[in-house]
């Protein structure tokens, strides 16, 4: 279970990555204020994801490892496949928490089926968000007001 976890430990890690790279890039993009903080506040987000199973994992008696992290895609052809990748992303990262319950519910190991229910949670929202994000986007194509009203709009819908 616990080679599991430090496992989910580094997708986090490099999600958290991930989306950093997204926000430097969005932020040297014009007009793109909104976006570049929705990117740098998910970014945040993973890396409490992280700490949370590194906090789990050493207080249930075991070791946590920080991982050593792979450079993440550092430029996008368009904001629509920066999202692309984000909604990919998430639901990789869905596949191998629930992996990770299975292995839990295997070895019987409840408590760590239980601190998973909150990635569980997390995920169907993350998954939500990056998929109504991808619908929007879809629908705006090139549309250059489009853009600037998902721009505008994209730190409340964050929030819900
Ligand atoms: Fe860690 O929640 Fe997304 O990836």
């Amino acid at each position: 279970m616990q080679d599991a976890l430090n496992a989910q430990v580094l997708m986090e890690a490099q999600s958290s990555q991930a989306y950093l790279a997204m926000g430097s890039w969005a932020e040297i993009q014009p007009g793109l204020k909104g976006v570049t903080q929705f990117f740098f506040r998910h970014s945040e987000e993973e890396r409490m994801h992280m700490l949370k199973l590194i906090h789990y994992i050493n207080e249930r008696g075991g070791f946590a490892v920080v991982p050593a992290l792979e450079k993440p895609v550092l430029t996008f052809v368009s904001l629509k496949s920066a999202f692309d990748q984000l909604y990919k992303h998430e639901v990789k990262v869905s596949e191998s928490i629930n992996n990770l319950v299975e292995i839990a519910r295997e070895l019987k190991d409840y408590a760590t089926d239980h601190f998973l229910q909150w990635y569980v949670l997390e995920q169907m929202e993350e998954e939500k968000l990056a998929r109504d994000c991808n619908d929007k986007l879809e629908l705006i194509g090139d549309d250059k007001s489009g853009l600037y009203l998902f721009d505008r709009d994209i730190m409340t819908l964050d929030q819900s």
